[in-house]
Order: structure tokens, then C-alpha cells, then sequence
């Protein structure tokens, strides 16, 4: 019965769409057919369009450095044990499927603070930071990015050249206005830290910089941590915001409390810092989507205003994140058990990249290249800012089936032991 009411209906709007189409204009009869006629084609993400051209690409040899995601020793995405036991609990917990509040899970977002700013912080002691849980370390870009436009003083953001290729549109999104400071020098393959400092002098006072707390993407090329010390000593007496992204902690060193050096220096010196922190990589989380989003405040009173701020700028824009991989990770972090397994995977993982870095090298010495490789292994992270053109990255792809972005940047997690050969060999006759 229902089925037929519902045909007699589509005849009956049919019906009537018949009687009215001839009565309306040609141009009116265009817009009816299309709404979108005249939007153009966007171009593909710089650097998952890279992942899309490998897939479409048939040779056996292909190797795919495009995109940050982990592989094992034989090229296989990794799920981490730990995670897996996390679910297990998780499963014998028979938990529920109702909404988390807007900032998340809260031991989640405890636990992320604790891992950020250290157990025995100052800062978490006396309740004067807001963190909530995000969607990754993106989200909790766009969070941060949209508060700091609503509220801050200044809408000038500074980001390193280069820098990740998101940082721009995420706070173009929220309406600041993006400038940048010199931060990579391509005659060393390593930091302009000259540079660097003549240009956040520069800076007027009250601009946000963007700092990549370790593991520098793309470059892979970090300050050590007496050069951190001056940054932010300038960042302290020319009044900056700094706003720290931190993508990889533990993924750079293996070492967490190592890798978050600089964001607890920051604050150990009185700077009440803007963080955002990323599970997809040290926790192998990435299509989980875990991360958090920290502003430390000057007292309790004054988080809790920011807090209720926040909740306000996030409802319209997700209303409340997933739960799944949130509750992973506060397992994780919070089971003594798991937290140890946790560090010994994760620096597993950093040491795998450490050794690749060392491999690729001898390998481009063995096939005789001339060229000075130094930088490969002085980076650090998931990246290595290879120094090669555009041209000749052009040419390993279309030549070699080897896939990474245009500005030289791969990804060190995407080179195992059957293929760093191939790739060292593809680098020599791409740059002899
Ligand atoms: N910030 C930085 C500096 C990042 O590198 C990332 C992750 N980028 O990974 C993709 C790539 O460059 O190949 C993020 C933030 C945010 O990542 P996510 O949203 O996945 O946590």
C-alpha cells in the first residue's frame, strides 16, 4: 500500500514537473539542471594526489614516499601490539556507544596533557591548562587556529618556510593572516637558524608563531636545544604567542619527555604556550583521528573562561568527536602495562627510520654517488628533505615508479630493506 501511495506520488511530481518545465525560461531550465555548472576544477592535494598517481601506476617497483604513514620492515601498514590489546580490553569492557561531551573524553584529554607537559608540570598542578580531545593533530589546528582569531589580539601568524602544507589553509580557514620567517637554508640542507632569528626579530609584537615542537615537516631539520633556548628567549622579550604543533612526539627521538623538550622549556619559562598534539603517527592512530588541543593559561580562573570558549567554537563545528580511538589511546597512556609496551613500539619504530636513514646513505655511496648525503642522516623524523629539484623528482617518478612530493620531501617510514636499494640507485641517476 505504502509502495504504491509512493509511485502514485513520483507520477504526480512528474506530472507536475512536465506541466511547469515548458512555461519556464531556457536559462531557468539550465539552473534547474545543474547548481554547480560553474565551479572549476580544484588541483589535487599536494601530497595525498602523490599517494593517488602511485595507485594508479603499474609497475611492480613502484615505492610510494608521499604521504607520513609508518610501514614495517616489509612495507605493510602497522598496527601497533599495544593498540591491539587496548581494543581487546576494550572489547571485554562492553562499553557503549554514546556521545563523548564536546571536549572529548576526559582521561584522554588528562592523559595527552600529562604526556605533553610532563607528570610533575607546574602548569597541570595548578589546573591552568585547557585541553581538549580533537580531531588529530589537524583539528586541533583548526581549533586553535579559530580561537586565536576570535580572541587574539593580533591575526598575524608566522609560519617556517617551508612548513607543513596545511599549516596555511587551516589558518586561512579561520582568517589570519599567514606570513612566514626563514627556517631552512638549502645550501646546508639544514636550519637557517641565522636567519631564522633575524627574521622573528622582525616580528611585530603580539604575532603568533608557528613552531614545530620536533621533527620539523618537511625538512626533518630541528634546532638543537641551545638554539631552542634563544628562539625563545626573542619569542619572550618581543612579546610573540607561541603556538606550538607537535606531530610527532617520541616519533622523532623514540624518546617522549626528549621530543616535547622545547614546548616544557617554553613553559618553564613563563610562556603560556598554545599546543596541538598528533596520535596518528607516534600511536599509529592515523585513520583513528586522536589528537588534542592545549592553551595554557595564566591561572585556573582564566582557563575556565577559555574552556567554555572553546566548547562554544567547536559545537557548530563537530558538536562533540569520535570516541573509538580517544579511548585507545587513554588506554594506552593510562595502563601502566600498556604505556611500557607503548614506549618500547614507538621507539622501535623511530630506531627503524634511524637505521633506513643510515642504509639509504651507504647505499648511495655504493652506487658511487658523489654527492654529499650528510643531511640524510643529520635530519630527524619521518622525513628527509632530500635537496632534490622538482625536475628531478619529476624524473624519479615518471622513470622510477618512485612517488614523493615536488619540494624533494620523503617519507623515511616508506623505505624498508627491500627497497632502499632500488631507491638509493634511483637517487644516484636522477642527481649524478
Ligand atoms: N602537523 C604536522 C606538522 C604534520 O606533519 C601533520 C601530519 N602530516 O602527515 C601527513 C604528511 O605530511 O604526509 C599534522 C599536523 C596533522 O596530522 P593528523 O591530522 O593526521 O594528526
Amino acid at each position: 500500500m505504502a509502495l504504491m501511495n509512493g509511485l502514485k506520488l513520483v507520477n504526480n511530481l512528474s506530472g507536475l514537473r512536465q506541466a511547469i518545465l515548458p512555461a519556464v525560461s531556457g536559462s531557468q531550465q539550465r539552473r534547474l539542471k545543474s547548481w554547480w555548472g560553474g565551479v572549476e576544477m580544484g588541483p589535487p592535494d599536494v601530497i595525498l594526489g602523490v599517494t593517488e598517481a602511485f595507485k594508479r601506476d603499474t609497475n611492480p617497483n613502484k615505492i610510494n614516499l608521499g604521504v607520513g604513514a609508518y610501514r614495517d620492515a616489509n612495507g605493510k601498514p602497522y598496527v601497533l601490539p599495544v593498540v591491539r590489546k587496548a581494543e581487546d580490553l576494550m572489547r571485554s569492557e562492553n562499553l557503549d556507544k554514546e556521545y563523548a561531551g564536546i571536549i572529548g573524553v576526559p582521561e584522554f584529554c588528562a592523559s595527552s596533557a600529562k604526556l605533553a607537559f610532563g607528570a610533575d608540570s607546574e602548569v597541570l598542578q595548578s589546573g591552568r591548562n585547557v585541553t581538549v580531545q580533537s580531531i588529530s593533530g589537524t583539528g586541533a589546528l583548526r581549533i586553535g587556529a579559530a580561537f586565536l582569531s576570535k580572541f587574539h589580539g593580533s591575526k598575524n601568524v608566522y609560519l617556517p618556510t617551508p612548513t607543513w602544507g596545511n599549516h596555511t589553509p587551516i589558518f586561512k580557514h579561520c582568517l589570519m593572516d599567514v606570513k612566514s620567517y626563514k627556517y631552512y637554508d638549502p645550501t646546508t640542507c639544514g636550519l637557517d637558524f641565522a636567519g631564522a632569528m633575524s627574521d622573528l626579530k622582525e616580528i611585530p609584537e603580539g604575532s603568533v608563531v608557528l613552531l614545530h615542537a620536533c621533527a620539523h615537516n618537511p625538512t626533518g631539520v630541528d634546532p638543537s636545544q641551545e638554539q631552542w633556548k634563544e628562539i625563545c628567549q626573542l619569542i619572550k622579550s618581543k612579546n610573540l604567542f607561541p603556538f606550538f604543533d607537535m606531530a610527532y612526539q617520541g616519533f622523532a627521538s623514540g624518546d617522549l619527555d626528549k621530543d616535547s623538550w622545547a614546548v616544557r622549556h617554553f613553559v618553564s619559562e613563563g610562556l603560556n604556550v598554545a599546543l596541538c598534539q598528533s596520535y596518528a603517527k607516534n600511536m599509529g592512530l592515523y585513520g583513528e583521528r586522536v589528537g588534542a588541543f592545549s592553551l595554557v593559561c595564566a591561572d585556573k580562573d582564566e582557563a575556565a573562561r577559555v574552556l567554555s570558549q572553546i566548547k562554544i567554537l567547536i559545537r557548530p563545528m563537530y558538536s562533540n568527536p569520535p570516541v573509538n580511538g580517544a579511548r585507545i589511546a587513554g588506554r594506552v597512556l593510562g595502563n601502566p602495562d600498556l604505556y611500557a609496551q607503548w614506549l618500547v613500539e614507538l621507539k622501535g619504530m623511530a630506531d627503524r627510520i634511524i637505521d633506513m636513514r643510515t642504509r639509504l646513505r651507504d647505499c648511495l655511496a655504493k652506487e658511487g654517488s658523489s654527492k654529499n648525503w650528510q643531511h640524510i642522516t643529520d635530519q630527524i623524523g619521518m622525513f628527509c628533505f632530500t635537496g632534490l629539484t622538482p625536475e628531478q623528482v619529476d624524473k624519479l617518478t615518471n622513470d622510477f615508479s618512485v612517488y614523493l612530493t615536488r619540494d624533494g620531501r620523503i617519507s623515511m617510514a616508506g623505505v624498508y630493506d627491500d627497497n632502499v636499494k632500488y631507491l638509493a640507485n634511483a637517487m644516484h641517476q636522477v642527481s649524478k
